[in-house]
């Protein structure tokens, strides 16, 4: 792949501030990233566009696998989330009027943890800044990547205190800012390619303020479309609506979310949702993409900035640890002299991804073919439904997925 120069710094632009890496973003992909750089006494600088107080609070995703945690324990990131997570065993399919609960710790031995990702960021920035004295920079605008091609790409952006401009030079950037995140167009415009698909249709993602109506996560298939319940915490909960592409959030006024989800989850012998005060009521349109490869010349993408995966099978924060700890490893690796994994990385980050993606694709078939309104789609959906009950080897591949315990991707 060719690397198209981009312009390089001016002989007016500030001198720049060295140090071995940029990270781009303090999602979990870039603070994982960065606490693993401090921990091996490789200097790093996080910038992030937003506020910490912010980051702090951004409601997002709750379902991490058991392997992400351990993980993250490996590294010392996990003290507060194991003693505050929720160990998940089930969830629960519910359609034809009856509910079906999926096991999936009886059938593997493994969990699912339910842990806000509000807290996880407070406690990864904590982590990384508090505790390890990282050098975090908040607020930052107009972030620009260049050089990538060389083996001194700088990062320029506008400091939030003071307005001036600002010029780091690294060894490395690592993009992981995000779906919104400047970072991957960096890379396009090295030569990256984009895979995208898009699902045509919308979630209206909603939190509530009140208690899980059941103790796992529900998936209702109904003919006026998916729902489903993610308890977050024992007084917020997370539900979706499926709506078409692009609607208003304005045309789901509380009366109606709540009669839709109660008409879309009900069950035989189920008792009603408990209904809340909705706090957060918005559209995704539902789509994913894939950058390919995930780094060129000194830019590494991880988290959404290199692949988004719709909320469909709660991956998107997984498929960011991995990534993160992959190119944490491999930077440290490399200040070692060994440049295989730094070489390896998008390549190894991309089976996972893929796989991941697979999956969600599965079980967007699993949660929308019923109300598609096409009689043949409804039929193999229910087939597949049924299969998973009924089939021991279909179950076991389907909980081998939806935990992410496969031995190799
Ligand atoms: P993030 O979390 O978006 O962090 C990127 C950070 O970069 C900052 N940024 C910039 N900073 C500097 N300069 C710029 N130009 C910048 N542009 C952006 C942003 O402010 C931000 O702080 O990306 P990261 O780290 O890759 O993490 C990805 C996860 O956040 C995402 O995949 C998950 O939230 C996806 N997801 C879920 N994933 C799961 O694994 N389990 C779940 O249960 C789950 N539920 C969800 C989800 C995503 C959802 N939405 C909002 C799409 C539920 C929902 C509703």
């Amino acid at each position: 792949m060719t690397v198209t120069p981009t312009p390089t710094l001016t002989p007016n632009s500030p001198s720049p501030e060295r140090t071995s890496v940029v990270v781009v973003g303090a999602g979990p992909a870039g603070l994982a990233l960065g606490t693993v750089l401090r921990d091996a006494g490789i200097d790093c600088v996080v910038l992030e566009c937003e506020t910490r107080a912010f980051i702090e609070r951004r409601p997002r995703a709750g379902v991490i696998e058991e392997w992400a945690v351990d993980a993250l324990d490996r590294r010392g990131l996990a003290g507060n989330l194991l003693k505050r997570a929720e160990r998940h065993t089930a969830c629960a399919f519910r359609f034809d009027g009856g509910q079906h609960r999926f096991s999936y710790t009886e059938l593997t031995g493994r969990h699912h943890f339910v842990y806000p990702q509000p807290l996880l960021v407070t406690d990864l920035v904590r982590e990384y800044a508090d505790v390890r004295g990282g050098d975090i920079r908040f607020g930052v605008r107009d972030v620009t990547v260049r050089d990538v091609g060389t083996d001194r790409p700088t990062v320029t952006y506008t400091c939030a205190e003071t307005g001036e401009q600002r010029v780091l030079q690294g060894e490395f950037v690592a993009g992981c800012d995000g779906a919104r995140g400047v970072t991957r167009r960096a890379l396009t415009d090295a030569g990256a390619r984009v895979a995208r698909h898009d699902y045509g249709i919308g979630w209206l993602a909603l939190l509530a303020e009140a208690p899980p109506s059941a103790d796992c996560v529900l998936f209702g298939m109904h003919p006026d479309g998916f729902a489903g319940q993610m308890p977050r915490s024992p007084e917020v909960t997370r539900y979706y609506l499926q709506c078409p592409p692009g609607d208003d959030p304005a045309n789901w006024p509380d009366d109606r979310v709540w009669t839709q989800l109660q008409r879309r989850l009900a069950a035989d012998g189920a008792a009603p949702l408990t209904e809340g005060r909705l706090i957060e009521k918005r559209v995704l349109d539902m789509h994913d993409y894939v950058v390919e490869p995930m780094s060129v010349g000194r830019l590494f993408l991880a988290g959404d900035a290199a692949h988004l995966v719709a909320p469909i099978a709660a991956k998107g924060m997984n498929l960011a640890l991995h990534d993160a700890f992959l190119l944490g490893d491999a930077l440290v690796a490399h200040r070692a002299g060994d440049d295989g994994a730094l070489s390896a990385y998008s390549r190894d980050c991309l089976r996972r991804v893929w796989d991941y993606q697979e999956f969600s694709q599965w079980l967007s078939e699993v949660y929308h073919g019923i109300s598609h309104g096409d009689p043949f789609r409804a039929g193999t959906t229910l087939a597949r439904l049924r299969r998973l009950f009924t089939s021991p080897a279909a179950a076991a591949a389907f909980a081998e997925q939806y935990l992410g315990t496969a031995d190799r991707y």
